[in-house]
C-alpha cells in the first residue's frame, strides 16, 4: 500500500486559500474551470502515446486518439483554420518547434525588443532563441509607447530576416497583420504571430485577426483562452514548404508536416494526453455564449482599469490598453516595480514587476509593474469591482512603508474576495 503524502495535499489546500482569498493580476494567468481541471489530473496522465493520432509508437492509443482528435478539430473550429498541432507542452516548445520547422541555424529573426515588452523566445540572447538565431527587435515609440510599423519595415529593410515576428507579453495594443505581412512580403520573410497573450480576445473577434495574414500562429492555451497550462502551433493555411524537403515518394512535405515533425521528434517526446485533453475542454468552452460574455468583460475590465489608474494621476504605458493588460509607469511615482509588487503582494494583491520601454533599472528591479484583468474577470469581477481594486492598489502605494495600512488593505481584499469563489472547485 503506497503511504499517502500528507504535505503536498496540505500545500495545495494553502495555494487553494491564496488564490480563493487574493487579488490575481497577473496578466498571463487564469482560473481553469472544474471540468479542465479533472481532465488536467485524469488517468489520461499515465499514457505513453508518441507520434499523432492514427500514428503513433505505442498501442492502446485509441481512446487518445479520439482525444487529441478532438483537441484539433475543437482548435481548428474555434480559430477557424486549417492545421493545428496542440501537443507543445507550452508556448516556449511551441516557439522552438516553429523555429527549428521553419529556420535554419544562425538564420535572421526580427522580433518585438524584450525590454519594450517582448517575448524572451522571440530572440533574447539570454533563450536559445538569440543563441541560435540571429537576432534583430524593433520596440515602441518612446512619446506614445506604440509600435510604429515604419519602424518595423525600416529594419526589416536593413537586417533581411528571414522571419519577423509579432506578439508580446507585455503590450498592451493592437497589432497591424496586414501591414506586416505587407512588410514581410517586401523583404521575403515568413510572418508569426505569438499570441500567447490575447488568444481568447482574437478567438471572439475582439482584436484584429492575424490568421489571414501570418503564415504561422503559436500560442499558449492558459492565458485569456482560460485552459490548461500548454501550447499549440496553427496555420489558417498548410502550404508546401519552399525548402525543398520531400519524402520518400519525392514529393514536396506540406509545412504541417514539418512542423509535426518538429514538434516531434523534433523537440519533444510523448504528449501531455491529461493536458490535451484539458485544451479539447477549453475550446469547446472557447466557443459558448458564456466565453464571449467574459472576454468581452475582460477587455471592458482593463479600460476601465486603465483609465481609473489615468484618473488617480498614474502614468499607462501608451495611455491605456486595446487588450486584457496594462502596463503602470512608476517613475513619476519614485517607486520601483519591486518596491511595488513586494507591497501589493503584502496585501495579497498579486502583480508582476515588469520593465517599461526605454527603463533604465534592471529586470530584477524595473520601473513598472504589469496588471491584467483576465483572472480577476473569471472571479466575477465588473466594473465597480475594478474601481475598488484600483483604490486598493493606490492605498498601497500612497503608504508603501506603512505596514498598518497594507495589513489594512489585505484584511479587506481577503473579505472581498471569499464572496468570489474559485471555478475550478465545484
Ligand atoms: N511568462 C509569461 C508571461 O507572464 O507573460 C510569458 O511566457
Amino acid at each position: 500500500m503506497i503511504k499517502q503524502d500528507t504535505i503536498i495535499p496540505l500545500l495545495i489546500e494553502k495555494e487553494k486559500k491564496r488564490q480563493t482569498e487574493g487579488l490575481e493580476l497577473i496578466a498571463s494567468e487564469n482560473f481553469v474551470s472544474a471540468q479542465i481541471a479533472a481532465a488536467a489530473g485524469s488517468v489520461l496522465t499515465n499514457k505513453y502515446a508518441e507520434g499523432l493520432p492514427g500514428k503513433r509508437y505505442y498501442s492502446g492509443c485509441h481512446v487518445v486518439d479520439e482525444i487529441e482528435s478532438l483537441a484539433i478539430e475543437r482548435a481548428k473550429t474555434l480559430f477557424n483554420v486549417e492545421w493545428v498541432n496542440v501537443q507543445p507542452h507550452s508556448g516556449s516548445q511551441a516557439n522552438a518547434a516553429l523555429m527549428m520547422a521553419v529556420l535554419n541555424l544562425g538564420d535572421k529573426i526580427l522580433g518585438f525588443n524584450l525590454a519594450h515588452g517582448g517575448h524572451l523566445t522571440h530572440g533574447s540572447p539570454i533563450n536559445f532563441s538569440g543563441k541560435l538565431y540571429q537576432s534583430f527587435f524593433y520596440g515602441v515609440n518612446r512619446e506614445t509607447g506604440y509600435i510604429e510599423w515604419q519602424e518595423v519595415a525600416q529594419k526589416a529593410r536593413e537586417t533581411k530576416p528571414a522571419m519577423i515576428i509579432c506578439g508580446a507579453s507585455a503590450y498592451s495594443r493592437d497589432w497591424d497583420y496586414p501591414q506586416l505581412r505587407a512588410i514581410a512580403d517586401e523583404v521575403g520573410a515568413f510572418l508569426w504571430a505569438d499570441i500567447a497573450h490575447p488568444a481568447g480576445l482574437i478567438s471572439q473577434g475582439l482584436l484584429n485577426n492575424p490568421f489571414p495574414y501570418c503564415h504561422f500562429v503559436t500560442s499558449t492555451t492558459h492565458k485569456t483562452l482560460r485552459g490548461p497550462r500548454g501550447g499549440m502551433i496553427l496555420m489558417a493555411k498548410d502550404f508546401e514548404n519552399p525548402f525543398g524537403k520531400t519524402n520518400k515518394k519525392g514529393a514536396l512535405h506540406h509545412m504541417s508536416a514539418l512542423l509535426d515533425s518538429a514538434v516531434f521528434p523534433g523537440t519533444q517526446g510523448g504528449p501531455l494526453e491529461h493536458i490535451i485533453a484539458a485544451k479539447a475542454i477549453a475550446c469547446y468552452e472557447a466557443m459558448t455564449k458564456d466565453y464571449k460574455t467574459y472576454v468581452i468583460q475582460v477587455q471592458k475590465n482593463a479600460k476601465i482599469m486603465a483609465q481609473a489608474f489615468m484618473d488617480k494621476g498614474y502614468k499607462i504605458v501608451s495611455d491605456g490598453t486595446d487588450n486584457h493588460l496594462l502596463l503602470l509607469d512608476l517613475t513619476q511615482k519614485n517607486l520601483s516595480g519591486k518596491q511595488a509588487e513586494t507591497a501589493l503582494q503584502a496585501a495579497d494583491i498579486t502583480t508582476n514587476k515588469n520593465l517599461i520601454p526605454f527603463d533604465t533599472t534592471s529586470p530584477q528591479v524595473t520601473s513598472g509593474i504589469r496588471l491584467g484583468t483576465a483572472a480577476i474577470t473569471t472571479r466575477g469581477l465588473v466594473e465597480g469591482d475594478i474601481l475598488l481594486v484600483v483604490e486598493w492598489i493606490d492605498r498601497v502605494l500612497k503608504n508603501i512603508a506603512d505596514d498598518f495600512q497594507i495589513k489594512k488593505v489585505k484584511q479587506e481584499v481577503n473579505k472581498y474576495m471569499r464572496n468570489f469563489p474559485l471555478t475550478t472547485v465545484d
